[in-house]
């Protein structure tokens, strides 16, 4: 089992696509720099966060520009790309998609953000990624150097089961690329990193933009690392800042067997159930 450095890109995003996407190419190149073997970079990092925005910026993918710039960074560096997430487009259909590319450029993954974030509060915020989005219908796995990761995107993070899915089908990491506001980040970001890592044994890393406060979403930052005894490893304010840290996957084994929740739960009288095909 090789070892695996993760490292998690907190990067400035803002409205000019060309000049973010070579941002993130140059961290890339620095995570390579400080022999990280992973790089996640955030939600959408090559695109300001914002329904109106998704239909302008939204690329096929693995023929568009932006995956096309992560292929060729993650190949030339050598390094497992978890490639944040981007507007997707297929057809007419538009998904908020993190597409995972390995150490040859090639796309080994993809997932598009399962629960969309849906809210109405009378008199105070509307904001509806259904309005131009399209939930993804899949869970997302994949194994690099000894792990294996499982793919979440921001709002999915709030949703147990689907975790606990991913443990169940042996997952040791879980990775968010995420965007909290500044009401929900004090309040929740870390309290579910440390709930969904200590509920399923494993480490979770949520990977956030930086705070730009000229920005129309104002993202809380605090990109996060935490372990499978829930300790937060890492975590970083709200500028723009790299996490780099290596991850010993015995710690998972060590958790699971000190703690043996997964044997003794009552599968006898409940379940959490994958229903699609
Ligand atoms: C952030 O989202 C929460 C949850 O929907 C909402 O109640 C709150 O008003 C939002 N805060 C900001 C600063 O937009
Ligand atoms: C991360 C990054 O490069 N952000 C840039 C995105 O584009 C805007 C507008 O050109 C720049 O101001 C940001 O620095």
């Amino acid at each position: 089992m090789s070892s695996i450095r993760l490292a998690l890109a907190q990067i400035l995003v803002s409205s000019n696509k060309e000049e973010n996407i070579s941002k993130a190419v140059s961290f890339i190149h620095k995570a390579k720099q400080q022999e990280a073997n992973i790089i996640t970079l955030p939600e959408c990092f090559n695109s300001p966060y914002g329904t109106n925005h998704f239909p302008k910026y939204a690329e096929v993918i693995p023929t568009g520009e932006t995956s096309m710039a992560l292929s060729n960074a993650a190949k030339k560096n050598e390094i497992y790309v978890i490639g944040g997430t981007i507007p997707e487009r297929e057809g007419d259909i538009l998904f908020n998609t993190c597409t995972v590319w390995n150490p040859e450029g090639k796309l080994i993954a993809k997932h598009r953000k399962m629960h969309l974030f849906d809210i109405d509060i009378k008199n105070k915020i509307t904001f509806r990624e259904s309005e131009t989005l399209s939930p993804g219908e899949t869970l997302t796995t994949f194994d690099a150097l000894g792990s294996k990761i499982g793919i979440g995107i921001c709002y999915d993070i709030r949703f147990e089961e689907m975790a606990r899915l991913y443990r169940n089908r042996g997952c040791n990491i879980l990775v968010y690329p995420a965007a909290f506001n500044m009401t929900t980040g004090p309040l929740h970001w870390s309290l579910l990193q440390r709930s969904r890592a200590n509920d399923n044994q494993l480490y979770v890393a949520c990977v956030s933009p930086a705070r730009s406060q000229g920005a129309g979403y104002i993202a809380w930052g605090h990109t996060q690392l935490t372990s499978p005894w829930g300790e937060v490893l890492a975590e970083l304010n709200a500028d723009e800042d790299m996490i780099v840290k290596d991850i010993d996957l015995k710690v998972v084994d060590e958790v699971r067997e000190q703690i043996p929740i997964f044997n003794q739960r009552r599968k006898d009288l409940y379940d959490t159930v994958w229903k699609k095909n």
